[in-house]
């Protein structure tokens, strides 16, 4: 009997003690899923289009400059194997204004971009 309650009592210790590591990694995560929604839309939308899909393309950089009101962010960024480019600093073209938030001077992103006309088009912050 004796046995049974310490197992019991030791279950339910860990058990506390799952729920207390889970609600702790349930923040991260609730975070996580809502940086992968912001994510996943855009290139949900891109998903139905093959051509925007075919050209995108990923660079990781640091923001050097951003003007809202022309929509461009300059990024010096690394190499972009997709496009044989090497790591470079140069504008793009923002394509939702809502990337503004995300983009500020200094800070380290990764960004999906596509070739739109002439210029290129920034499709993703992350
Ligand atoms: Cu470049």
């Amino acid at each position: 009997m004796k046995s049974i309650v310490t197992l019991a009592l030791m279950m339910t210790l860990s058990a506390s003690a799952l729920a207390t590591a889970q609600s702790g990694g349930m923040k991260d995560m609730d975070m996580n899923m809502k940086t992968m929604d912001m994510k996943t839309m855009p290139m949900d939308k891109m998903g139905s289009d093959s051509s925007v899909k075919a050209t995108s393309h990923k660079a990781t950089g640091t923001v050097k400059a951003v003007d809202p009101t022309k929509g461009t962010v300059t990024l010096a960024h690394g190499p972009v194997k997709s496009l044989n480019w090497p790591a470079m600093t140069m504008t793009f073209s923002v394509k939702d204004k809502m990337f503004f938030d995300k983009l500020s001077v200094d800070k380290k992103v990764t960004i999906d971009f596509t070739k739109q006309d002439a210029k290129y088009v920034v499709t993703a912050v992350n």
